[in-house]
């Protein structure tokens, strides 16, 4: 069994057609899950797609599809689980459309304020899942105040630990970027090498 996520940019590659298309034919035991969070980096969905319903799109390789709530916990549940035990059944694959939105930047270099705006934002700070789950658990009396602040300290913690872990390990030397993809470098990145190296040696001698 295996479960793909995509998302709604990477649903306009032509691989996921071709893949949707073997995956059916092969019945294979595949949930695909796109998370349509309305951008591609900066495009918006209705400029990469004339379709406004994204899980439509496996209807036609013969593959059954359900639009979601993405930022509803228990929904995601439900659809997912059903999507694994017909996969798991010998049914084969399912499409799950997950819709809900990109809080934060597409990278560190993105700026979302040049391509959408603060309104938008606003609106689905109120459909945040975790806020959404959390008061969804306080009205059953399975969670208090007490509760979530322990929850949110154990999360950041392990978030800490994770990072300091993650550093630890890393060894990477900025001199070695050019040395393991090609076997014999191309004119051109030998260039982009001595140039990169060359700007090292002076960062180097400069004390940074
Ligand atoms: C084959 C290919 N084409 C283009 C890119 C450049 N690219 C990186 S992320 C991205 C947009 C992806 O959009 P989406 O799948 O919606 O992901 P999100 O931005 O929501 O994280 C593109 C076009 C790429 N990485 N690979
Ligand atoms: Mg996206």
């Amino acid at each position: 069994m295996v479960l793909t996520n995509f998302g709604d940019g990477a649903f306009s590659q032509g691989i996921v057609a071709e893949s949707f298309n073997f995956a059916a034919v092969d019945k294979a035991p595949i949930v695909f899950v796109c998370e349509n969070n309305g951008y591609a980096i900066s495009m918006p969905v209705q400029r990469q797609t004339g379709a406004d319903y994204l899980a439509g799109r496996s209807i036609g390789y013969g593959i059954p599809s359900m639009r979601v709530d993405g930022n509803d916990v228990l929904a995601m549940i439900v659809a997912t689980t059903d999507a694994v035990e017909r996969a798991r059944k010998g049914e084969g694959p399912t499409l799950l459309e997950a819709v809900t939105y990109r809080m934060s930047l597409h990278t560190t270099a993105d700026d979302p304020k040049v391509y959408r705006n603060e309104e938008e934002v606003e609106y689905w700070k109120t459909r945040c899942p975790l806020a959404r789950f959390e008061i969804y658990l306080k009205n059953k009396n399975l969670l208090d105040e007490a509760a979530i602040e322990r929850t949110a300290a154990e999360c950041e913690q392990e978030v800490i630990e994770g990072r300091e872990r993650f550093r630890g390990r890393a060894t990477a030397n900025p001199r070695e970027v050019f040395d393991s993809m090609y076997e014999k470098l191309s004119p051109e990145l030998e260039d982009q090498k001595r140039e990169y190296l060359s700007k090292l040696d002076r960062k180097n001698e400069e004390g940074h």
